[in-house]
């Protein structure tokens, strides 16, 4: 059978699509350090996050060695820290982020970094961000939660090791 050069060079072409895009998702999948958050943050009861140990008082608190928890609440429309006063946290750490919702579901992504979840009232999403030097990053609800969603966003603040130490932290 004769098959014209033409065709062949399209089949070859199309053959290197196919697997270029195989080589793309999978790389995505496994590749580029991408988790789905999981269910072991546990429950919380949204309509008394006041009564709870940490959301109570929602901030950053000192967990270890230059690790450091930080709990969120996500509500129309902003993140209790994150829009009146920035997240701020020390240089060079590890952050693990608690995050839930006090009414409906929100989004909270920490832009720039692999940091990003639903926060669902009742839920607690719970994920880890190594921070490197200075920076600042912003925070960006990204599931429509009502008419001011375009405006709910914030920061983190990356400040050096003897800032936030003078500070006190959270
Ligand atoms: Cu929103």
């Amino acid at each position: 059978m004769e098959i014209h050069a033409y065709e062949k060079f399209w089949l070859a072409a199309a053959l290197l699509l196919i697997v270029g895009f195989i080589a793309t998702v999978s790389y995505g999948a496994v590749g580029a350090g991408v988790e789905m958050i999981a269910d072991d943050g546990g429950t919380v009861d949204p309509q008394a996050l006041d009564e709870h140990p940490k959301f109570s008082d929602p901030g950053v608190y000192e967990s270890g060695p230059n690790e450091y928890d930080v709990y969120v609440v996500a509500q129309q429309f902003a993140f209790r820290p994150g829009t009146a006063e920035p997240i701020r946290v020390p240089a060079d750490s590890t952050v693990t982020f608690h995050v839930t919702s006090a009414d409906v579901i929100h989004g909270f992504e920490v832009v720039g970094t692999n940091g990003n979840t639903m926060a669902i009232p009742g839920q607690v999403a719970t994920f880890t961000v190594e921070v490197g030097g200075p920076k600042e990053y912003g925070l960006l609800c990204n599931e429509y939660c009502g008419s001011a969603h375009h405006a709910m966003e914030g920061s983190m603040e990356v400040v050096p090791k003897d800032e936030f130490n003078a500070t006190g932290g959270a």
